[in-house]
């Protein structure tokens, strides 16, 4: 021990031994970290080796620049503090993220006093004795001073050594920023999650990363003056279209269930997939949805999304607010902007409970802290859910059968009436195929193995639904709910779709911009058990106009709400579908795509159109650009936190994730025989036991084709313009 002390000593007795032995005890420190008490998901060896480089590059470059200082006191001084301050991000955060499960944004430091609400009392809580080990290396430090083990080294770093110091930590730095695009392509610009960042970068690099973020938003907020939400209001009014009396208020009181079905496209729906002379139905529980006359359903229903995907389906789908032209809104600045989203609007007007659940990490896509903003009381991610294993998960999550029978445990115990959020997973991209007894829907047969693995995941999709629906039927759920079924957004690339084209009885030669445009569409249907006046409508529309329906169907006026959509149910829809890259819309007679003009109903390209065409167009250009701008300026401005209405703004600072089931529990005890909960409904038993999730095997073993559905069939009333 004696002697190990003195090589320590003897090393850092020089100043490059002790940058050097400062960055070795930092990297340990980190690593350990990123292994216990950060939740990284490292997926793969590779992942893990970005995690083992990260620390080094920032930190040498940080520890490395007291060496172009002469002076010893100014030099050891200054080495002194900047490690304490890596020291000091570095335990701030493990102790944050064993709250909040996501790492501290500079946001969240200006707003110190949201910091200290949220962690002040509990700090201590959050301590382990483990914690000593990241203390370890200043005991040793301070041993090793006082028994003069370590020495001034009173020489002066060599000028062009420091300099080679700061050149090495450069290197390292691009090729970490390398490899980490590699690994994630488009890392920084679409952000993700904060922990990919930390992932590819490391903390330090997070740091500046988050920095450079929250400036340009904070700049841009801060300059938003309160009137510019009145030019918002005069939209709003101008653009609203009616409730139809028809459908108001027709499903209002029960439940809310929300299915994201992921990449999930229109062209599935009555979707025949033919191999070796057979022919599979691909989704046959959600086609006998969306011909039910208990769903509203729309043939005519297009994705909006941009580079957020998924998480701009959710801005799109729950606050009828677009996402934006660059990145995600949920990362840069749906954590912190006021919003009235779904939940939020059902919580405050009908005392639902909300929750949302899904089989990923939490901190993806910023859920963590967005989801607050959209006032959901509860958020399920994986980490309620089983351990993931190779067998029972993909890249971005549970599977869903998986999922959906992990959910019940805590969705029983939801007081009812309730809004509840399913994100499914499985059938996201690369489409993977399933192993085990999930193997045996048929592959198609492209040269595209992507495009051949889609139709199996998307049957996969199809059971786990049809799976949880015969548990909503069982327990008796599915009469006292609405079901909302939506597509987030393309599952086949647009580089894809000439190879996909043969699938679809189209020429690859002879594929257009319109084609692609038209492949856009994405399912929405609304199912009311018992309710018999559903139709498939085909009506134009977009994600951004499914809040205003929906809340017209739960009889909830949508009109005292900063809403850029209409109701689709409304006979007032302008039926004006804007895409988020400029100039493209599609509306019931033109289609703008690709720099290309076409009529929607023939797919015929306009190229020489006439003065009114051309007016024609020209209007619908400027309605698209004006609702996009006038969105825009809502979410980069944060302008409704300059907005009032009939209800309060939401209260983050009363919500937090951890521990819901055990706040499920006292909920239900404190309210005793007042509880609505399933379970205390069902006589404080556990329905877990209704859910059945049989695989593609045991639900195929005796003949290849079966048609296994339960949802009812009935007739189909087409609907040729607006109901
Ligand atoms: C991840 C999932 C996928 O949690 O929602 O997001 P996407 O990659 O589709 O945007
Ligand atoms: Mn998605």
């Amino acid at each position: 021990m004696k002697k190990i002390l003195q090589t320590f000593g003897k090393l850092m007795n020089t100043r490059l031994g002790l940058v050097l032995s400062l960055l070795l005890f930092y990297w340990i420190k980190t690593i350990v970290a990123y292994q216990l008490d950060f939740e990284m998901g490292i997926e793969n060896p590779y992942q893990l080796m970005l995690t083992l480089i990260n620390p080094i590059p920032l930190g040498l470059l940080l520890l490395g620049l007291p060496l172009y200082l002469k002076n010893t006191k100014a030099f050891y001084i200054t080495e002194i503090i900047i490690y304490t301050l890596l020291n000091f991000l570095l335990m701030s955060n493990i102790i944050y993220f064993r709250e909040f499960t996501d790492f501290i944004t500079l946001s969240v430091m200006l707003a110190s006093v949201k910091v200290s609400e949220g962690l002040g009392n509990s700090t201590f809580k959050l301590l382990t004795p483990w914690d000593i080990f990241y203390l370890s290396d200043f005991i040793l430090l301070g041993f090793l001073f006082w028994q003069k083990k370590i020495l001034a080294d009173k020489r002066p770093f060599d000028k062009r050594a420091s300099f080679a110091v700061t050149a090495l930590s450069g290197l390292l730095f691009s090729i970490n920023l390398f490899m980490a695009e590699v690994d994630r392509p488009e890392l920084l610009t679409r952000g993700f999650s904060n922990v990919y960042v930390v992932k590819g970068l490391g903390l330090p690099s997070f740091l500046i990363y988050d920095g450079v973020q929250t400036y340009k938003t904070q700049k841009i907020r801060n300059e938003a003056n309160p009137d510019e939400i009145n030019d918002v209001e005069a939209y709003v009014k101008e653009h609203f279209a009616a409730a139809n009396a028809n459908y108001y208020g027709i499903g209002k009181g029960r439940n809310v269930i929300v299915i994201h079905l992921e990449s999930f496209q229109q062209f599935l729906i009555d979707y025949k997939l033919e191999v070796d002379g057979q022919s599979y139905e691909v989704t046959p529980f959600l086609n006998s949805l969306y011909h039910s006359n208990q769903t509203f359903a729309f043939s005519n229903f297009f994705h909006q999304v941009k580079a957020g995907k998924t998480s701009d389906a959710e801005t799109l789908m729950e606050t009828s607010l677009f996402g934006l032209n660059q990145g995600s809104f949920f990362v840069q600045y749906g954590g912190d902007n006021t919003q009235y989203a779904a939940p939020h609007i059902f919580a405050a007007f009908s005392n639902y409970t909300t929750a949302v659940f899904h089989g990923n990490v939490g901190t993806f896509w910023n859920r963590n802290n967005v989801y607050k903003q959209f006032d959901y009381d509860y958020w399920f991610d994986q980490s309620y859910m089983s351990e993931r294993t190779d067998d029972n998960s993909f890249q971005y999550g549970l599977n869903d059968k998986v999922m959906f029978g992990d959910s019940i445990k805590y969705l029983e115990r939801l007081q009812q009436p309730f809004y509840a959020k399913f994100i499914t997973v499985s059938n996201h991209y690369p489409y993977q195929s399933f192993s085990g007894d999930e193997l045996g829907f048929p592959l198609a047969q492209t040269e595209d193995e992507t495009i051949n693995g889609y139709f199996q995941t998307a049957n996969y999709l199809d059971s786990a639904l049809e799976n949880f629906f015969n548990y909503l039927k069982k327990t008796g759920l599915y009469d006292n709910s609405v079901i909302v079924l939506y597509g987030d957004h393309y599952g086949i690339s647009n580089s894809r779709n000439t190879t996909l084209a043969e699938l679809l009885g189209k020429d690859a030669e002879t594929w257009t911009e319109y084609d692609t445009a038209m492949l856009q569409r994405v399912p929405y249907m609304i199912h009311v058990p018992g309710m018999d006046k559903g139709f498939i409508s085909n009506t134009y529309g977009g994600e951004v106009d499914a809040l205003p329906t929906l809340l017209d169907v739960m009889g909830i006026d949508s009109s005292q709400f900063i809403m850029m959509g209409q109701d689709l149910l409304s006979t007032e829809n302008s039926q004006t579908v804007a895409f988020r890259s400029s100039g493209t819309f599609v509306t019931p007679k033109y289609t703008s795509y690709g720099g290309k003009v076409y009529y929607t109903e023939s797919g015929l390209e306009i190229t020489n159109p006439d003065e009114t065409t051309q007016a024609e167009i020209q209007a619908i250009r400027d309605a698209v650009k004006k609702q996009l701008a006038t969105s825009d300026s809502v979410q980069t401005g944060d302008l409704l936190r300059f907005f009032s209405t009939s209800i309060d703004k939401v209260d983050t600072s009363t919500i937090s994730y951890n521990d819901s089931y055990g706040k499920l529990l006292e909920i239900e005890k404190e309210l005793g025989s007042a509880s609505t909960s399933l379970y205390s409904k069902n006589g404080n038993k556990s329905t877990q036991d209704k859910y059945e999730a049989p695989s593609y095997q045991e639900l195929h073993s005796t003949t290849t084709v079966t048609e296994t559905t339960t949802a009812d069939s009935s007739q189909t009333t087409e609907a040729t313009t607006n109901p």
